[in-house]
């Protein structure tokens, strides 16, 4: 499974991962490879616009970062990007012997529904279910016969259409209702599959879906033909709404397009993916372990936990080089403001700092605080690099630029300045003192808290 997406990674990795720093051209470099990487493994080009201009952001951010190798740098960056592509948090279908519950399953001809429908049943037998099996291809006449072929091989009861039925939608409510009635389930309905997505077709989905009113509308696609699956299902969720994805043939030659466009083109998760022609073989998709089986990485946590020690220890060192030589830019002013928001609403942080906790919430207005941390961080992002390293260059025309970029006022940047300059103060000091002697009090001064008066 992705074997040559994962082939492909693992070549660019090393390439730059023999590097001791990587700088910006590198990092071009490594996004215009990875970009020609990921439109080989058929991922959908908005999908891999997006990954690259995440990466571009994040490793500019990261490229002060020592310690990390850049092949673990790299690999954290695209290992939680192709986490977030493959659906995050994951999902996986439940099943609930309690309850009767409805699955259909939709997808274009040959894609693996009938066969899907199956494995679906015997997952559901596993959980002490009595799966309902019904045939809803009566146009194809061996359709019917295959599925029942399959339900008799797992022992599992097949809904066969009565002689001369000819309204699939009507047999599809009944079956849900008698299965209601007896309390078996889940249902699952095996629909009928076209070369192309055709409205007649998507018509008589309408029907079924209306008639059995299931909670999951499955699309099952054949994982191995790229990006073209995500494009498919997206013309499924436009005419009849879907819950979730299941990828099929994903022993085969997958190339990964499939799996990394689902979720950014339709919004929907992959719920399982087939790995065989067999009713055993599906299982739960899981985006970490895959997205570490793409990269090659092993345990991908691991990894991030790695790197996260090594963020840790570089802020710990870079506030312990201010502190030790009095030295404070817009870049630290910003990355304190940062560590600040990061950790969690104002007042958690403030509430931990001995002696203030008390003063929070008494006529502090925190929202109001919030917003202006935004907004004095808009105003250093549009500073220069020139301007952030030595802040006295920041004139009245230059405030005014930034000002008209941050979309905030000069007295905005007045503020943001006058901020700086008391928490510089409170840095040298510091410094002077050695570092442990700043206290709260002047922290909090100089950080000039709204309603915060002392
Ligand atoms: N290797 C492999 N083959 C699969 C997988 N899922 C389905 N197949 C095969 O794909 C072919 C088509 O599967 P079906 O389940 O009949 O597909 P379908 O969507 O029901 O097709 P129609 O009813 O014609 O629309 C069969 O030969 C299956 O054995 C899978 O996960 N791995
Ligand atoms: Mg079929």
């Amino acid at each position: 499974m992705f074997d040559v997406l994962s082939r492909s990674l693992d070549r660019l990795f090393r390439r730059f991962g023999d590097r001791r720093t990587l700088g910006q051209k590198d990092v071009d470099q490594f996004l215009a490879e990875l970009r020609r990487v990921l439109l080989e493994g058929d991922v959908h080009l908005d999908v891999v616009k997006s990954f690259i201009e995440d990466i571009r952001g994040k490793a500019g951010e990261q490229s002060r970062l020592a310690g990390v190798t850049p092949t673990d740098q790299l690999m954290t960056l695209v290992g939680r990007r192709l986490i977030e592509c493959l659906g995050g948090e994951g999902r996986r279908i439940t099943f609930d012997a309690a309850v009767t519950s409805v699955i259909m399953l939709v997808g274009l001809q040959g894609s693996g529904k009938t066969t899907t429908a199956a494995k679906l049943a015997r997952a559901a037998q596993k959980h002490a279910c009595r799966p309902l099996l019904v045939p809803l291809d009566w146009k194809r006449p061996a359709a019917v016969e295959q599925l029942r072929v399959l339900g008799e091989k797992i022992g599992v009861e097949c809904a066969i259409p009565p002689a001369g039925a000819r309204d699939v939608a009507a047999h599809a409510g009944e079956a849900a209702a008698d299965a209601r009635r007896r309390g078996v389930g889940p249902v699952i309905l095996d629909t009928a599959g076209r070369l192309h997505v055709d409205d007649a077709l998507m018509e008589e989905l309408r029907r079924v879906r209306d008639a059995a009113q299931p909670q999951d509308i499955l699309f099952v696609a054949d994982g191995s033909v790229g990006q073209d699956a995500a494009v498919q299902a997206r013309a499924f969720e436009d005419k009849i709404g879907l819950s979730g994805v299941i990828l099929t043939k994903m022993d085969g030659d997958a190339r990964g397009g499939a799996a990394l466009s689902i979720r950014t083109v339709i919004g929907r998760p992959i719920v399982a993916i087939g790995v065989g022609e067999e009713p055993d073989a599906i299982e739960d998709f899981h985006p970490d372990r895959h997205a570490s089986r793409i990269l090659g990485a092993g345990d991908l946590e691991t990894l991030f936990e790695r790197v996260q020690e090594r963020v840790t220890h570089e802020k710990e060192e870079r506030v312990r080089a201010m502190l030790e030589s009095g030295r404070f830019t817009m870049y630290d002013f910003r990355d304190q403001l940062r560590e600040v928001s990061s950790i969690g609403p104002l007042e958690s942080v403030l509430k931990l700092i001995p002696g203030v906790g008390r003063l929070v919430g008494r006529g502090a207005d925190m929202a109001r605080a919030e917003k202006e941390m935004k907004r004095t961080m808009a105003v250093i992002d549009s500073m220069t690099h020139g301007e952030r390293e030595t802040p006295s260059l920041l004139d009245g025309s230059r405030r005014r630029r930034i000002a008209r970029g941050s979309g905030t006022r000069v007295e905005d940047i007045n503020r943001v300045i006058n901020q700086y300059e008391q928490f510089r103060k409170v840095v040298r000091m510091a410094a002077k003192r050695g570092p442990g002697t700043v206290d709260a009090q002047s922290m909090l001064q100089a950080l000039g808290r709204p309603g915060m008066r002392m």
